[in-house]
């Protein structure tokens, strides 16, 4: 069975250019032929495929956006969210390592970096050679990045680091970690950390009944000498850090699509082939019902997305654009795992079909890259102009 059929009830590709067609396709096919044979397997064994990265990186997608000049392909953001979609229609925990490599590692290199830094990381990330990660969420500081405790001090000739981050994607494995610290006056900059500075270590995370095939690790830094020249001199203050995660959140809204999309395909082939009572599944009415609130939840966030990739082309999305994007789309795609994975009854539950695998990763991108009810806050503080963030205690 073809399992990239693509629901396209608004005829949205007749919005794309043929290079947006291309990419997509060409990430798809790549997917389908490398990845998806062996997702069940790593998802179980809770490992990450490392034989892919180099192919990811082939596809375009580690800094899809970066110029070619630092050894990106140069696409532009629908090229980026449509990369994103293809990964998580295969595996969240796929497009988890694509998203930070690209939007949290590449990103605030390009955007922040000095020119050194740039030539020296940025064409080694984009091949895979070079596999990074990014810490800004600590044991005690999730939702409220600004009160991190990771501080760094100047010796003079190079800065000393101290403190732990937890939650971190690839830190298993990550050649170098973009490191959020506060320096003595407690303003938050940014850290390009290498493997093998003494001192710095990445204990990978077990347990994780979530995101299985996507390697997360602490961050531990014990008295790391960092040399002066990897700190990133362009931005400081958290909105450095929060201008990544805008770039992160928005191929997150694709990527969910994504998954949505390769629950739907399911449900309906299943729907059609699975007889009960003598008739097929999809005869009856309340399956019906599930179908068409499926196509019609993926169809606006499709619409949704394709006009924030607009925006974002332009340089004129807002974050709040973005996180109402990430929000919905994130929720649309749980529930039409959960209800893709009903209608297929108890053969739902089974790693034969992928929607229980995604409903457990979509528990994480639920929560990763700002929780639902934050960006939900975030959404009630653009129309007020009220932050709930905080009150009194
Ligand atoms: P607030 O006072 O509102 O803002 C501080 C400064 O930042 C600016 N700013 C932004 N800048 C760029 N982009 C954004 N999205 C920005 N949002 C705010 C703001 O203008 C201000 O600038 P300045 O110059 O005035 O200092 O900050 P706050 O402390 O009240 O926090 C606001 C809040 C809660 C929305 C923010 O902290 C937040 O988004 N929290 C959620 C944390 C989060 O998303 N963490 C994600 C960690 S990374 C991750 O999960 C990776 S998973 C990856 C994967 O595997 O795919
Ligand atoms: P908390 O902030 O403790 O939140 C707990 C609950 O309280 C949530 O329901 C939340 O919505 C609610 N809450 C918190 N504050 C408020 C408020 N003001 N008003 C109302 N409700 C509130 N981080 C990185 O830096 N890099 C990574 O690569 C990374 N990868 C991750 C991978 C995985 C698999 C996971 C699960 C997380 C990852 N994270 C990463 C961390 C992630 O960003 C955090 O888990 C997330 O920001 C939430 O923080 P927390 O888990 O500490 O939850």
């Amino acid at each position: 069975t073809d399992l990239y059929t693509h629901p396209d009830y608004f005829n949205m590709d007749d919005l794309l250019t043929d290079e947006h067609k291309l990419i997509r396709d060409t990430a798809r096919a790549w997917v389908k032929k490398e990845v998806s044979p062996i997702i069940d397997e790593h998802y179980e064994n809770a490992t990450f495929p490392m034989h892919i990265l180099s192919g990811l990186g082939e596809i375009g997608a580690f800094g899809p956006y970066i110029p070619t000049k630092y050894g990106g392909p140069e696409l532009d953001q629908i090229s980026y969210g449509l990369i994103m979609q293809e990964l998580e229609r295969c595996d969240s925990g796929l497009r988890s390592t694509a998203s930070v490599q690209s939007s949290l590692v590449m990103y605030p290199i390009w955007k922040y970096g000095s020119e050194e830094q740039k030539m020296k990381y940025l064409p080694k990330l984009a091949t895979g050679e070079m596999i990074g990660c990014f810490g800004l969420t600590e044991p005690d500081h999730g939702s409220n990045p600004a009160g991190m405790i990771t501080n760094f001090k100047d010796m003079g000739d190079h800065y000393l680091l101290n403190g732990a981050k937890m939650w971190i994607s690839n830190a298993p494995f990550a050649d170098i970690a973009v490191v959020w610290a506060k320096n003595e006056e407690g303003r938050i900059h940014g850290l390009v950390v290498e493997r093998g500075m003494e001192g710095f270590s990445t204990p990978e995370m077990h347990g994780k009944l979530s995101l299985r095939a996507s390697a997360t690790g602490e961050l531990i830094f014990e008295n790391v000498k960092v040399p002066k020249e990897n700190l990133l001199p362009g931005r400081s203050g958290l909105g450095a850090p929060l201008s990544c995660l805008d770039s992160a959140r928005f191929g997150i809204a694709w990527g969910a699509l994504g998954a949505a999309m390769d629950c739907y395909d399911q449900a309906l082939r299943y729907s059609k082939e699975r007889t009960q009572f003598n008739v097929p599944i999809g005869s009856f009415q309340l399956i019906q019902k599930k179908l068409a609130e499926m196509i019609t939840e993926i169809t606006k966030a499709q619409l949704l997305t394709f006009r924030l990739g607009q925006l974002r082309n332009e340089g004129k999305a807002t974050s709040a654009q973005i996180s109402m994007a990430k929000r919905n789309n994130v929720e649309i795609a749980l529930n039409i795992a959960r209800e893709a994975r009903q209608i297929h009854g108890g053969m739902g539950i089974t790693s034969e079909y992928s929607m229980m695998r995604h409903m457990a990763n979509l528990e994480s991108v639920v929560t990763y890259e700002g929780t639902h009810d934050i960006h939900l806050l975030i959404t009630g503080m653009d129309v007020t102009g009220i932050p709930a963030f905080t009150r009194e205690m």
